[in-house]
């Protein structure tokens, strides 16, 4: 019997994890509820790690550099609101890292992971990629997912990977726990680099867009992070800031898709200087998303279904670890299976899963925690889950890591030293 797979959500969690479980035999199958034609304007990052496991576990080096245009990030530069330099974070030099930190237009990472996932020319079948393939229900002992359409698709293992609202998480808990606002709502921006020299001298002056640095401003409430993304072409910012005037109904299931208004978005930035405000105006669209998280989840997995990326544990955007995390899970699936050929029992897979949840959990919970910690510097109330590493030795603990079954190792030796 080959061994069939059936990923529910085709997001970056969703094709990395289909790209990682490819081998013969087996048929995958990736259900999508879009028909992945839109993606928002905005720039996301890989952290060293992940760039890792896309590059050279996965062999798609080539891949990220040519189609998908990235950036290879040099380095953070922090500036305070008067518009000085005060610091900055060399990323090259950190070779101990094993990659690079990169920056990608979203869109262009999503499609060539995509593309990976169905491509011929890799181990085993390519990926069968349904559009237009909504899942309402989910019978995890029975392995089958129901479409909007009535129709039943199987699978041995059933992958959660529908992202922060995910319709898997409640067959996996009793409770089901639903992603709350945190507070923080995030503006978007996206502008042409060739916009912004030629209307705004001033800023090319003091931060050169196509410089492939990440440079932050940080103020007390809100912090803008910009940087460049298809090979220079554009110039993101990501700009946090505390939500209490949003007006949004917390139990309504949209995050991060209203459109901001930039006069409202000017006034929180009113103590910037004008060089930086300035540019805001040039962006196409100004996607404002309000920013959800989960508590950590007691179980990620329940009979053939197992959850992954963001449905199994959405995090602030503050370390840009979402992505990250959920290719270190799909890393996880491909490893902790790769020696399953057969269909598998259903005593074996929940082995497994437990395997995967055990390797993962503590370090992605702490992630998580820290991201929400690094939101809110001075007045983090939620103590029990306080992470005391500092910065730097953060990103050391973010991007010193080999891999889930190497991680799963070390943490039985240290707890038994
Ligand atoms: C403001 C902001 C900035 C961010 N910046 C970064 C960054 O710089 N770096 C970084 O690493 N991460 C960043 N992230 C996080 C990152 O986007 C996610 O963590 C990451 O993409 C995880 O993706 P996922 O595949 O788990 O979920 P998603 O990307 O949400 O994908 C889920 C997919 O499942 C589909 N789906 C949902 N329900 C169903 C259903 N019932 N049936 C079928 N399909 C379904 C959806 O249409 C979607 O395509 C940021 C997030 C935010 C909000
Ligand atoms: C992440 O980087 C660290 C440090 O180089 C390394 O030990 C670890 O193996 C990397 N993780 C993966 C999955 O490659
Ligand atoms: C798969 O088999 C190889 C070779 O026997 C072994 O080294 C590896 O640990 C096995 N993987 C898992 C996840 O058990
Ligand atoms: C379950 O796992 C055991 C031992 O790991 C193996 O011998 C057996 O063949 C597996 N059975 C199925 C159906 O996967």
């Amino acid at each position: 019997m080959p061994f069939r797979i059936v990923i529910v959500g085709g997001g970056i969690a969703g094709f990395t994890a289909a790209i990682a479980l490819r081998g013969p035999d087996r048929i995958i199958t990736v259900l999508e509820q879009s028909r992945l034609n839109k993606e928002i304007g905005a720039l996301i990052s890989l952290q060293p790690n992940a760039s890792r496991i896309v590059e050279s576990i996965w062999g798609l080096k080539e891949e990220l550099h040519g189609d998908a245009r990235a950036i290879v990030d040099e380095g953070f530069r922090i500036y305070n609101t008067d518009g000085r330099l005060v610091n900055t974070v060399p990323l090259l030099s950190k070779k101990e890292y094993g990659g690079d930190r990169l920056c990608f237009h979203r869109r262009d990472l999503h499609d060539t992971l995509k593309k990976a996932a169905v491509s011929p020319d890799r181990e085993g079948d390519p990926v069968v990629v349904r559009t237009a393939s909504k899942v309402v229900e989910c019978d995890p002992s029975k392995g089958t997912v129901t479409l909007e359409s009535g129709e039943i698709v199987t699978g041995d293992l059933i992958i959660g990977a529908d992202g922060i609202h995910s319709a898997m998480r409640k067959h996996v808990l009793d409770a089901e726990p639903s992603a709350l606002p945190t507070g923080h709502s995030a503006y978007r921006l996206m502008i042409p680099c060739e916009v912004l020299e030629k209307e705004e001298p001033e800023f090319c002056s003091k931060i050169n867009p196509r410089d492939p640095f990440t440079s932050m401003m940080v103020a007390h409430n809100c912090r803008l992070v910009m940087g460049p993304g298809r090979n220079g072409e554009v110039y993101g910012i990501v700009a946090l800031v505390p939500d209490e005037q949003m007006n949004e109904d917390p139990n309504a299931k949209q995050s991060w898709v209203a459109e901001g208004e930039l006069s409202k978005m000017l006034a929180t930035f009113s103590e910037y200087p004008s060089w930086v405000t300035s540019i805001f105006k040039h962006s196409q669209d100004l996607g404002l998303w309000q920013l959800r998280d989960l508590d950590p989840l007691e179980k990620w997995h329940n009979d053939r279904l197992i959850l992954i990326g963001d449905a199994a544990h959405a995090m602030l955007p503050t370390q840009g670890q979402g992505a990250s995390q959920a290719i270190e899970d799909a890393e996880a699936l491909g490893s902790f299976f790769e020696n399953i050929t057969d269909s598998p029992s259903s005593e074996n897979i929940s082995k497994i899963f437990e395997e995967i949840f055990q390797a993962r959990y503590s370090r992605v919970s702490l992630i998580q925690a820290y991201s929400r910690q690094a939101a809110k510097p001075a007045t983090a109330t939620d103590d029990n889950k306080k992470v005391t590493m500092k910065a730097d030795e953060f990103m050391d603990y973010n991007c010193m890591y080999r891999g889930a079954k190497l991680w799963k190792q070390q943490q039985e030796v240290s707890s038994t030293a």
